[in-house]
């Protein structure tokens, strides 16, 4: 039975993209799919098999067990976000920035960031206070321009061979970024009004475009709501890679790095070997959570 995976999905059709020939064939899916007694629908990004009805149609026989599961986008098996963050206009914001990469922690994808609009930026310093305020996680950040092509080979290089979601706010670059890495995409891209400083939103299909040199991307930005809903303390703090280390020094098992007597995590932000701002902002998400689950 011939393989593939879902790239797009309109209106009750699958588009299969078979894994031998990379033929797409138009594929409707009969019966219940379950994995672990679930009802699931097919997703796009779905593993799936198939077999063909006609000479450019089919049906989906069973969708394989997936690696990871985001809600918005609805997509299956992505690895890779990229968090995308402009330099200027807007200008660069930690804290949304922070928000999007507890996300892609949560959905346990690996994670690199992109720093857009390096054209706009004249002191290259500001652009090493950003990468100071991260070292500590050890994300990969890559710094980008679509106006002198800045650091587009290198995010290419890190889109080979892997899955990729875009993230990050309205009018930060992301469509653009598409847009010069898929020449012939139809990718929409608005115009930032200049007073507010801030793009219009765009709405698209989710769809799943294959990169020249191998791998792929999501056309549609993952993660566009921002609340932590559903999210563990606990689960909060591994999504700061760089407290990892500081846990077992933490007097108390499970410490949230909040009000607890000898918490490492503070005495490091203390001696200046955590970064302050991320801190701040773990406070913030810790607070946020521990309300949601207060009312
Ligand atoms: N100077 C400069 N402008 C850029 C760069 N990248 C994007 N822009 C501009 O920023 C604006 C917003 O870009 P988009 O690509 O639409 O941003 P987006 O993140 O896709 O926004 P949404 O679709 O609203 O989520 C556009 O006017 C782009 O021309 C860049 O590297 N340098
Ligand atoms: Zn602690």
């Amino acid at each position: 039975m011939p393989n593939g995976q879902i790239i797009k999905a309109i209106s009750g059709f699958y588009y299969v993209r078979s894994s031998d020939n990379k033929e797409v064939t138009q594929c409707r899916a009969r019966g219940i799919f379950k994995f672990e007694k679930k009802k699931i629908k097919p997703l796009v990004g779905d593993i799936v098999t198939w077999e063909r009805t006609g000479l450019d149609q089919g049906v989906i026989t069973s969708v394989q067990p997936r690696s990871t599961e985001l809600l918005r986008p609805p997509i299956a098996n992505i690895e890779q976000a990229v968090v995308v963050c402009s330099l200027r206009e807007p200008k660069f914001q930690s804290l949304p920035l922070d928000r999007f990469l507890v996300h892609a922690e949560k959905e346990k994808l690996r994670i690199v960031i992109c720093l857009t609009k390096r054209d706009l930026v004249s002191d290259p310093e500001d652009i090493s206070a950003i990468k100071e305020m991260y070292s500590k996680s050890g994300y990969p950040i890559v710094t980008t321009s679509i106006k002198t092509g800045e650091g587009i080979a290198e995010l290419l290089q890190i889109l080979q061979g892997e899955t990729t979601v875009f993230a990050g706010l309205s009018g930060v670059g992301k469509s653009s970024l598409l847009n010069h890495i898929l020449p012939d995409s139809k990718q929409q891209v608005g115009a930032v009004s200049e007073k507010i400083g801030r793009g219009r939103h765009t709405t698209r299909q989710v769809e799943l475009l294959s990169l020249q040199d191998g791998g792929q991307i999501a056309d549609t930005p993952g993660f566009s709501q921002l609340g932590l809903q559903g999210m563990t303390a606990e689960e909060l703090t591994y999504a700061f890679p760089e407290y990892h280390s500081y846990l077992e020094s933490c007097r108390f098992r499970g410490c949230y790095h909040q009000n607890e007597p000898g918490c490492a995590v503070k005495e490091g932000v203390k001696a200046g070997e955590l970064n302050e701002s991320r801190y701040a902002h773990y406070l913030l998400f810790l607070n946020e959570i521990q309300q949601e689950r207060r009312y």
